[in-house]
């Protein structure tokens, strides 16, 4: 895990510590890295928690926010989180499940709910962390919180509605070999590329789609190199708030509280604001780009998908040595959180009776 680029980057990073702080009353500096740019729902994160945190320490300490580029891609920041150069980042599963394999659970299809209330309580469920947090803890790292980005699209140079039409299309993935297995179950040519790549390769049409949610397509101008918008609906982005360990261990109880607390309000907050910008950021596409298609797949187009990605929970399980017992806690939790929410699983659902006649909703989902 030591890089020449991570080298270099600890180095400056702690020249910049030694060296920007000759003055003793100067703040102690905590730095936060993302994986997006500015504007972005990690960013939102990031630039609250530092406001909280330097309120709560009366400017002791000060939280610099790194946004994507300044450090590298996500497998570098977590790097430099990983040798403590820098003691809280963002960590997608996406990026992350080549380090630790089980938190590519996150990242399967057809598992969240369409009720938001229900992914607000499985994902913030204090027993799915501690699960995955003893797994971050073996790389060096603290799980903070995990927590959506909205839900995933894709851009794509055709129509896709069934999974016959992903053939012969290449589809930038992030990079973990889980992701491959999916889009490989759909029949598109799955190619993982980092974040920055994605734009110049659409562009220069190496690749023909990618997926990610509404607001990194808009803020990362995929919308200006795509034909059509596809919803799909069948995963969150997810993704997890993380600390260097040793770090994290090492603060005072009270400043661990700080951070505790800290963490556990900006849980409601994030949610709320990147629920939001799913129709915010759509509306600003469709004001550029008023000829881009968009496309919503209904519940029987869904339904085709569903059933290839289904076996990819074995790939899965063969590629995480906990991973049962992560998809155990995970199923648990959301069985209760549907279950206080009144909803069933969709392998739960009656088939509905021939003899009476469809609803409103049926028809139109149908359609
Ligand atoms: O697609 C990616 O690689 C990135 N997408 C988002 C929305 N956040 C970070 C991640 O690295």
């Amino acid at each position: 895990m030591h890089t020449l680029h991570a080298l270099v980057l600890s180095c400056t990073l702690g020249l910049l510590a030694a060296g920007c702080s000759p003055d003793p009353d100067a703040p102690e500096v905590w730095r936060f890295a993302i994986e997006e740019t500015a504007g972005s729902v990690q960013h939102h994160y990031a630039t609250r928690f530092a406001e909280r945190i330097e309120e709560g320490t009366d400017g002791e300490v000060e939280v610099k926010v790194y946004t994507y580029g300044t450090l590298g891609t996500s497998d570098q920041i977590t790097e430099l989180l990983h040798n403590g150069s820098l003691q809280f980042a963002m960590s997608s599963p996406g990026h992350l499940g080549k380090l630790i394999p089980e938190v590519q659970a996150l990242l399967l299809h057809f598992v969240f709910s369409d009720d938001d209330a229900i992914n607000r309580q499985v994902l913030s469920d204090p027993e799915l962390l501690d699960t995955f947090d003893a797994l971050y803890a073996d790389k060096g790292l603290a799980l903070q919180a995990i927590y959506p980005e909205g839900w995933m699209a894709w851009t794509t140079n055709r129509p896709v509605r069934t999974p016959e039409d992903f053939e012969g299309i290449k589809i930038r993935v992030m990079t973990t070999p889980l992701l491959l297995s999916l889009y490989e179950a759909y029949g598109a040519s799955p190619t993982p590329l980092a974040y920055s790549e994605v734009y110049s390769a659409l562009q220069l049409s190496m690749i023909d789609a990618q997926v990610n949610p509404v607001f990194a397509i808009q803020e990362m101008s995929f919308h200006e190199v795509t034909d059509f918008l596809v919803f799909p609906d069948h995963a969150l982005f997810v993704t997890t708030a993380a600390a260097h360990r040793p770090f994290y261990e090492g603060l005072s109880e009270d400043r661990r509280a700080l951070v505790d607390d800290t963490f556990e309000a900006l849980q409601d907050e994030i949610f709320d604001h990147q629920a939001a910008l799913e129709d915010t950021r759509l509306a600003r596409i469709r004001k550029t780009r008023p000829d881009l298609e968009v496309i919503r797949l209904t519940d029987a187009e869904r339904e085709a998908f569903r059933t290839r990605a289904a076996p990819v929970r074995e790939q899965f399980l063969a590629m995480a040595p906990q991973g049962q017992q992560v998809l155990d806690v995970l199923d648990r939790t959301l069985a209760e959180a549907r279950a206080a929410h009144g909803e069933r699983s969709s392998d739960e659902a009656p088939s509905p009776d021939p003899s009476e006649p469809p609803t409103p909703d049926e028809v139109e989902d149908d359609g």
